[in-house]
């Protein structure tokens, strides 16, 4: 990056052994704040099983670990130099073209263009449920009180033969991945999926993040709301993006070893600085699912308008207008019917826990209920 954009301030670093729970949640997750932790990964089995001795106290990525002990069906890895839509070109490819790939790069490929196309990056790699018995970290406890990966853990997959097909099946069954790239890598801007929260733990290598706050989303985005900025690293046009360069950005420089809570709705850019292995969850719980309600109502709304002219002659105007909205978001969210029924998640998700997430249930349900009116969401058999 360049600095092409106005870094206005850094990400706090806190150290994570003697941060308590209660003062995460009252500096950083309800006042959804980033914040860079130290020292919670020590006794992780990734850092030893996945790194290499590198220069100085660095570690380095042990790519022939991966190919020997990670053999995975297909994996997902974006190109990091093509463009599709709002996000990088996604390929499938083994674990160990993946590496050859990487290695070759490392080596100059055999040609420009060689060079220029082999810059992959391995995504959205669902380690946990693909080695179950390969305990590689724990969660540490800041983010333990996840209830996405909690649902999709006991309900494992939602079949809905119109929106979901085998291949994405392995996609959507949890929000728990590992990244892997060579230097220079990199994700688009985004905010993530669902405005849910993640948290991203370095193995190895460094990666710079530029964070908007979420009071200034509305800058990175066209007159029409429609169209956002891809890479901050472009020209990105005042004609087309005006406020753009009234947007004011946090920084983080993220070492090995250190673990990066990104908070809810916070449009974001990475860059691999280093070659990096990185592990990465995305998660909702009380603090924030607001945001994550917020966010499907506004989708919701955009489906149902979408076919408004139809509802007439439509048997089913409220199934159509679901199964749009699903259609319509992140590719994982299609297979998450009840994500796109809030309330039967709610009680699922309360029957679940019992009592001890009671309040929390509580709380939320009523901030949902004083915000929006839930009339809409009556389907078969619900009142
Ligand atoms: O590390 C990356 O390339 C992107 C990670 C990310 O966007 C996240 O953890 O929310
Ligand atoms: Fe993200």
């Amino acid at each position: 990056m360049d600095g092409r954009v106005k870094v206005v301030g850094q990400v706090e670093r806190v150290d994570g052994t003697s941060l308590t729970y209660a003062e995460f949640v009252d500096r950083f997750m309800a006042p959804n704040r980033p914040v860079v932790l130290t020292g919670l990964t020590a006794s992780w089995r990734a850092c030893e099983d996945w790194t290499l001795p590198g220069p100085g106290h660095r570690r380095r990525p042990d790519l022939s670990f991966f190919a020997r002990n990670f053999p995975s069906p297909l994996l997902q890895v974006a190109d990091c130099s093509s463009r599709e839509f709002t996000d990088q070109k996604r390929l499938e490819m083994s674990m160990q073209e993946f590496i050859d790939r990487w290695v070759g790069h490392a080596h100059g490929g055999s040609s420009a263009g060689d060079r220029e196309s082999s810059l992959f990056y391995l995504k959205d790699w669902h380690l946990v449920k693909e080695y179950p018995d390969y305990i590689a970290y724990t969660t540490p406890t800041f983010f333990v009180d996840d209830w996405l990966n909690m649902y999709l853990d006991s309900h494992p997959i939602h079949r809905d033969s119109d929106i979901t097909n085998h291949k994405s099946e392995v996609n959507c069954s949890d929000y728990r991945f590992v990244y892997m790239g060579a230097k220079g890598t990199w994700t688009p801007l985004h905010a993530d999926v669902f405005r849910s929260y993640s948290w991203s733990a370095n193995v190895c290598g460094r990666k710079q993040w530029l964070f908007l706050p979420p009071s200034q989303s509305h800058r990175i985005f066209d007159r029409y709301m429609r169209s956002s900025v891809y890479n901050l690293n472009d020209d990105v046009s005042e004609k087309q993006f005006p406020e753009f360069n009234k947007t004011e950005w946090i920084e983080c420089i993220q070492e090995q070893n250190e673990i990066i809570f990104v908070p809810s709705g916070w449009y974001h850019q990475v860059h691999n600085l280093e070659d990096t292995i990185s592990i990465n969850h995305n998660w909702f719980n009380a603090y924030n699912l607001h945001w994550v309600w917020i966010l499907l109502y506004e989708d919701y709304k955009v489906a149902k308008e979408y076919i408004e002219d139809i509802r007439d002659i439509c048997d089913d105007f409220e199934g159509l207008c679901q199964r749009n909205l699903a259609a319509n978001t992140e590719e994982a969210f299609t297979k998450e019917p009840f994500l796109v029924k809030p309330l039967t998640f709610l009680r699922i998700a309360f029957k679940l826990d019992g009592q001890i997430w009671h309040c929390l249930y509580i709380q939320m349900i009523s901030k949902c209920f004083t915000t929006f009116n839930f009339s809409y969401m009556k389907t078969d058999g619900e009142s």
